[in-house]
């Protein structure tokens, strides 16, 4: 009898331990085309740890669900300004850097620029940086407005500019913050500005051009330029160069190129968080680790064409990524960029009111 009892004891070891194994799992919420999606199986093989991976374009979508809690997820990726406040709102944990020995390739420089939404680097790791900037269809942006230098943010806020390109299809970011921002640069005022009548003020030069937006959003941008639905789009630099990817790999003949205007641009940083309630606190660590790694951060810059935050990747990292400004700004690129800091309760909610005007044209 003992020796059954024994046996099957054993037995249920046997079968419970792998059984455990395969439990392991991930919840990671991520900006949509923003990862080597290959690097998802490979980590899932290399630990065992599987990857349930949801995606999202906007900061506010990520806000939305982490404040109001249990999310679910081990894993998010806010920007600087949004990471500051749901550092202060206790969404977060504070991160144990033994748990994450890659941390040690980390680029100083682009730690220090996000200590300053979160002191001392405390509660999260950079994962990319980027700019803001006009994402465009060269072709058919140049026969509307000529041959003239694509380099101003003119082309989409002066209305006899954008009025000649409506025609084949303008989109704008749905980001408050990044739209919010250039405005205020554009109109010499200060891009970080919490002045009621300042965002008022942003909020009216988008939409004096609102009639000439097909639509404001975040990720569609990229299809519709490498098919050519649009030829213009305030956009992001690392998915401007992806939909220029997509139309080479489609051959469709479709030319795409990204300006940093001459006004100069925002700055941000996105960088990976462990919510306090995460259910896979060591599996969280094993991915950001693993993420780190540098040749896995730069599979990620290659294919997504953002710049990582780890300087041991760049030797890893795709030549023509590594060496095209509008990725990793040289100096005279890094000048003409701007960072700001979070909106406090009060300016979110011009911001969240006025945004709503520009985009329903009301
Ligand atoms: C990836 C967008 C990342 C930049 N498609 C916005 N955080």
């Amino acid at each position: 009898m003992l020796k059954l009892i024994l046996k099957l004891y054993l037995a249920s070891i046997v079968l419970l331990v792998p059984a455990f194994a395969q439990d392991r799992v991930l919840n990671v919420y991520n900006w949509t085309d923003y990862i080597d999606t290959k690097l998802l199986d490979e980590f899932t093989r290399e630990t065992g740890i599987k990857i349930v991976y949801d995606t999202y374009d906007s900061n506010e979508m990520l806000e939305a669900k982490l404040l109001a809690g249990n999310t679910g997820y081990d894993i998010v990726v806010p920007s600087g300004t949004f990471l500051q406040r749901q550092i202060q709102a206790g969404v977060f944990q504070p991160l144990d850097m033994r748990q994450i020995p890659n941390a040690k390739g980390i680029w100083q420089e682009v730690a220090a620029r996000l200590a300053v939404y979160d002191p001392g680097n405390k509660h999260a790791v950079t994962y990319m940086w980027y700019t803001t900037g006009l994402s465009y269809n060269v072709d058919k942006v140049t026969q509307r407005l000529g041959s003239a230098p694509i380099d101003s943010w003119d082309i989409v806020f002066k209305p006899e500019l954008i009025k000649k390109i409506a025609d084949c299809g303008v989109y704008f970011l749905d980001s408050p913050e990044d739209l919010i921002s250039v405005a205020l640069r554009y109109l010499e005022l200060n891009p970080d500005s919490k002045k009621p009548d300042d965002i008022r003020k942003a909020a009216a030069l988008i939409a004096q051009v609102r009639p000439y937006v097909k639509k404001f959003h975040s990720s569609e941008y990229i299809n519709a330029l490498a098919n050519g639905d649009i030829c213009l789009a305030i956009g992001w630099a690392g998915d401007t160069f992806q939909a220029r990817t997509r139309a080479e790999d489609a051959k469709n003949g479709i030319k795409i190129n990204y300006t940093i205007p001459k006004e100069g641009t925002l700055m941000t940083f996105d960088a990976f968080a462990i919510p306090k309630d995460a259910p896979h606190v060591s599996e969280a660590y094993a991915f950001i680790n693993f993420m780190l790694r540098p040749q896995v951060a730069a599979r990620n810059s290659s294919i997504t064409n953002y710049a990582n935050g780890v300087i041991d990747s760049k030797p890893f990292v795709e030549k023509s990524v590594l060496e095209n400004p509008a990725i990793y700004p040289d100096d005279a690129t890094m000048a003409r960029l701007f960072t700001i800091t979070p909106y406090d309760a009060a300016t979110q909610r011009i911001v969240t009111r006025e945004w709503i005007r520009v985009k329903t044209g009301k």
